[in-house]
C-alpha cells in the first residue's frame, strides 16, 4: 500500500540500517558485486543514488513494483548499480524505454535516473511527449551542466558563458530551464534541488514514486572532473558550498522565472504538484465511453 504525500513528509529520513555489519550500508539495494563504482571523488551522482534508495524506502512501495531505467553517461550508470529491476538503456532513449516498461506493467512505478544530456538533448523529444501524455514515470535528471562522460562538451543546460570543451571561449547558446520545460509540457510534479539538499531530494523522490503520472525532479550536481575543473570552480565540495550559499528555496516561484545563470543564485523548490488523469486513465475513460462493454480495459502485457 503506498503512502500519502503527508506520511512521506512526516517520516524521518530512512537510510537503510543493516542489522549486522555488512560490506556496504546500502547492501541489498546496490549491486555490490559491481563496486567500486566509476564515479570520481566528490561527484554528485552518488548522493542522488543514496537519496533514491532512501526515497524508495520512504515511499513504502514494494521493491518488485519499482523499476529504474537510465540512458548513457556518468549519470546513466545509476541503474546498473541499483539492485532492482533496472535497465541501462541507450543514450537518449531512457524515457522511451521506461514508457514501454510502464505500459507493459501498469502496476509498476518506473523511475528514470539520467543526465541532462540524455534527458534534455538527444532524449528531449521523448521527454516532452511523455510529459504531454502524462505517462506514469518519475524522472530524476542529474544536471551537471555538461556531457561529462564524453569529455565535458556543452549541452542544453550549460549556462551561458560557462566554459566547456566545445565552448572554450564560453557557451553562447541559450540553455533550457528544465522545470519550465517539464511544467509547460504537462508534468504533474516538478521540483528542482541540488545534491546538497539530500533530505529534500529524498522526499521529492518518495513523492514522485507514489504520484500517478509524469513527475520531474532536477538535481543540480557537481561534476568536479570536467565542468568544475574547466571553469576553475574547485572540487565537488566547493560546489556544495556554492549551493549552500546560493540556492534559494521558493516553492511558489513561477517556473518561467527560474533560469540558471552562470554562478548566480539557483532557485530551488517544489514548483508543481497537481492532479491530472494519466495516459492509461484517459485511454480507458475515452474508449469505455465510446465502446461501452465492447472495450476491455488494458491491464498490461
Ligand atoms: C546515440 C549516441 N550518441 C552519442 C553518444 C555518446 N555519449 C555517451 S554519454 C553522452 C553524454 C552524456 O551526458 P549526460 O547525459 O549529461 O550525462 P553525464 O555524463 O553528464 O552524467 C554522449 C553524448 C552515445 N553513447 N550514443
Ligand atoms: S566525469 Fe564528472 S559526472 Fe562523470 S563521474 Fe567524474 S565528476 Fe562525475
Ligand atoms: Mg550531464
Amino acid at each position: 500500500m503506498s503512502k500519502t504525500a503527508e506520511q512521506i513528509l512526516s517520516d524521518e529520513l530512512l537510510i537503510p540500517q543493516p542489522k549486522e555489519p555488512l560490506a556496504h550500508p546500502m547492501e541489498g539495494y546496490l549491486r555490490t558485486d559491481r563496486l567500486p563504482h566509476i564515479w570520481c571523488s566528490t561527484c554528485g551522482i552518488g548522493t542522488v543514488i543514496t537519496a533514491f534508495i532512501a526515497g524508495l524506502q520512504k515511499s513504502g512501495l514494494e521493491r518488485d513494483k519499482v523499476g529504474v531505467v537510465s540512458g548513457i553517461g556518468c549519470s546513466g550508470r545509476a541503474a546498473g548499480y541499483l539492485q532492482l529491476d533496472s535497465f541501462h538503456s541507450t543514450h537518449g532513449r531512457a524515457i522511451a524505454f521506461a514508457t514501454g516498461v510502464a505500459l507493459g506493467n501498469p502496476d509498476m512505478k518506473v523511475a528514470v535516473i539520467s543526465g541532462d544530456g540524455d534527458i534534455a538533448a538527444i532524449g528531449g523529444n521523448h521527454f516532452i511527449h511523455a510529459a504531454r501524455r502524462n505517462m506514469n514515470l518519475a524522472i530524476i535528471c542529474i544536471n551537471n551542466f555538461n556531457y561529462a562522460m564524453t569529455g565535458g562538451q556543452a549541452g542544453p543546460t550549460t549556462p551561458e558563458s560557462a566554459n566547456a570543451s566545445t565552448a572554450p571561449y564560453g557557451a553562447y547558446e541559450y540553455p533550457f530551464n528544465l522545470p519550465f520545460l517539464a511544467e509547460s509540457s504537462g508534468a504533474v510534479y516538478v521540483a528542482r534541488w541540488t545534491s546538497l539538499h539530500v533530505r529534500r531530494v529524498t522526499n521529492a523522490i518518495a513523492e514522485a514514486l507514489v504520484k500517478p503520472g509524469f513527475s520531474f525532479i532536477e538535481v543540480i550536481a557537481p561534476c568536479p572532473t570536467l565542468y568544475a575543473r574547466r571553469n576553475r570552480l574547485g572540487s565537488g565540495l566547493d560546489l556544495m558550498r556554492f549551493y549552500h550559499d546560493n540556492a534559494v528555496i521558493d516553492h511558489n516561484a513561477d517556473t518561467r522565472d527560474i533560469d540558471i545563470e552562470y554562478q548566480k543564485k539557483i532557485v530551488v523548490g517544489k514548483f508543481v504538484d497537481k492532479e491530472k488523469p494519466t495516459f492509461l486513465e484517459n485511454k480507458d475513460a475515452v474508449l469505455s465511453a465510446k465502446l461501452g462493454d465492447k472495450y476491455i480495459p488494458y491491464k498490461g502485457a
